[in-house]
């Protein structure tokens, strides 16, 4: 896939970019089927519950490419890993790790503003995610939102819970509260894009987003996305980081390059 200067452009200055039709439906349909086997039968790092509005469901995951050949197909061999490549202007890129993001009809529970990176054990510039549309997504049914060129305002938020009642984030005292952006929204441009499945939202980890809950009363909204980091990504697993995405057999300063988090992606130049 050719991706205009413009776009790259557009992503460095945004931090986040809309890439229509990138996904096609042979993909598509394993993704899907993969998503009915995942909520099924999830894997270890599931996080489902309940609307706080008593309707609807939320279920979410992660790291189901290690649980399932169709979900790891898609992360290692699609399109996205030069994708990545192209966006991160890097000579290898690695898999970091992929999410599901599934909010049934009348889930009426927010995505929280918040950035990605202060839950991750990574620190580096080339960071960034897709984010996969496979149904039409609408404002109603939980479009992102995203707070264009945050990426660059080098503010890192102390993680939070997305869910109600789960157990919070240890504090790291260089973060900064998530300020109530809901509040503050006309002081930001914050951007969202209608789409249809097979579209793609790319953006850096390093961004602000959150996205609204699913209030239509028949359409599913699955969202599944894939991280992938270029060549200053370094493992770092500081306070906040989410535990579930730390990588036992690396210290911090290492290179990413792990069972974990394979590399996927290489100019043929010699990378570790
Ligand atoms: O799908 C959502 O509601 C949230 C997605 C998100 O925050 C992410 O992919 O980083």
């Amino acid at each position: 896939m050719v991706i205009d200067e413009t776009v790259l452009k557009d992503f460095e200055r945004d931090g986040v970019v809309y890439l229509p039709g990138v996904v096609d439906e042979g993909w598509l349909g394993r993704l899907a089927a993969a998503i009915d086997r995942d909520i099924a039968d999830p894997g270890p790092f599931v996080h489902g519950y309940q609307s706080a509005g008593g309707e609807g469901r939320f279920h979410g995951n992660m790291r189901l490419w290690e649980q399932d050949p169709d979900f790891a197909d898609y992360c290692l061999n699609s399109p996205l890993p030069e994708l990545a490549a192209t966006f991160l202007k890097t000579d290898k890129v690695n898999l970091f790790y992929d999410q599901l993001f599934v909010k049934e009809p009348g889930t009426s529970d927010r995505t929280r503003w918040h950035n990605d990176q202060p839950y991750w054990p990574v620190r580096g510039r080339q960071v960034m995610s897709f984010w996969l549309a496979l149904d039409p997504v609408t404002k109603d049914s939980g479009a992102l939102e995203f707070i264009a060129g945050s990426h660059r305002g080098g503010r890192w938020f102390q993680p939070e819970p997305f869910a109600e009642g789960a157990p919070p984030y240890e504090r790291n005292p260089d973060y900064e509260p998530i300020p109530d952006f809901d509040a503050e929204r006309d002081r930001h441009e914050i951007v969202s894009w209608e789409m249809a499945p097979g579209d793609v939202i790319a953006f850096h980890a390093m961004i602000v987003h959150g996205a609204g809950g699913n209030l239509t009363a028949f359409r599913r909204r699955r969202g599944y996305t894939v991280r992938y980091c270029g060549d200053d990504a370094v493992y770092y697993a500081g306070a906040g980081v989410h535990h579930g995405i730390r990588n036992p057999t690396l210290e911090d300063g290492a290179p990413l390059t792990s069972d974990q988090y394979p590399m996927v992606w290489n100019a043929g130049r010699d990378v570790t």
